[in-house]
């Protein structure tokens, strides 16, 4: 068996993106817009379970009474902005990575195993922000939404991931943080460890194979305990979730 390939979600797996930086892009575009919404935590905890910026956005302008092409250039307009300062935030060192995160990469790196990334993030951002916080080149392959047709659950980014990493699913585990995340491994027949996290305890991650609540002091909520070394997520663990 060769060692697999570990590909990483982004927003809510490797890093704390969404509560304090997503949503406060989001709550900046509309107000630079003067439109009158603002999406508290709660709110914003509610719209995280459709996956894709443009498209949650669609949804709520909707729901606010707007008509569907209305939605659509308003969704396409607010959904630049608010990217755009999205990437001033990591830039600038505004998203921090997970707690035990760095520890692990650094250890996947030094049982050499790849590492890859596929989110449904735009790549106008991702980019800026993995290289920001782990360094140019860190990853074998970044898939992002701009990449595939379809966003998670579609499984698309994860086999889009394998076959960019000329791996057959069966070598490769998926850590992901979310619903929408796990069912697009598990739709990709890729193993999948879910790290949930404030916004995500309660999503539906029957597919993954393990189900943690951090990398580091880490609580096991379902599946085998005795893959943590220490209450920690290590190069072993992935390894022996791939088995
Ligand atoms: C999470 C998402 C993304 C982000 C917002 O992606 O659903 O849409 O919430 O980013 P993942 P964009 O967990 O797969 O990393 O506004 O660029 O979509
Ligand atoms: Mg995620």
């Amino acid at each position: 068996m060769t060692t697999p390939a570990v590909v990483f979600d982004v927003d809510g797996t490797l890093v704390d993106s969404e509560r304090h930086g997503h949503r406060v892009a989001f709550n900046e575009a509309f107000a630079a817009r003067g439109l009158p919404y603002v999406w508290d935590e709660a709110a914003y905890g509610e719209l995280l379970a459709i996956p894709g910026g443009r498209a949650r956005l669609r949804h709520f302008l909707v729901t606010q009474g707007h008509d569907p092409q209305q939605a659509d250039e308003l969704a396409d307009a607010l959904h630049r902005d608010k990217t755009a300062r999205f990437r001033e935030r990591c830039v600038a060192g505004g998203i921090p990575a997970r707690p035990g995160v760095h520890e692990l990469l650094d250890d996947l790196a030094a049982a050499g195993m790849t590492v890859a990334v596929a989110t449904t993030g735009s790549r106008d951002w991702v980019a800026p922000l993995l290289e920001r916080l782990f360094g140019p080149g860190r990853f074998t392959a970044v898939l992002t939404a701009t990449e595939v047709a379809r966003r998670k659950p579609a499984p698309d980014v994860y086999t889009t991931a394998c076959a960019h990493l000329g791996r057959v699913p069966g070598e490769v585990v998926a850590v992901e943080d979310s619903a929408p995340g796990v069912a697009a491994a598990h739709a990709a027949g890729v193993t999948c460890l879910a790290v949930v996290n404030d916004y995500t305890r309660d999503d539906d991650v029957s597919g993954a194979a393990l189900v943690v609540d951090g990398f580091r002091d880490a609580t096991v909520w379902r599946g085998p305990s005795d893959l943590l070394v220490d209450a920690a997520v290590t190069a072993a663990t992935l390894c022996a979730l791939a088995r």
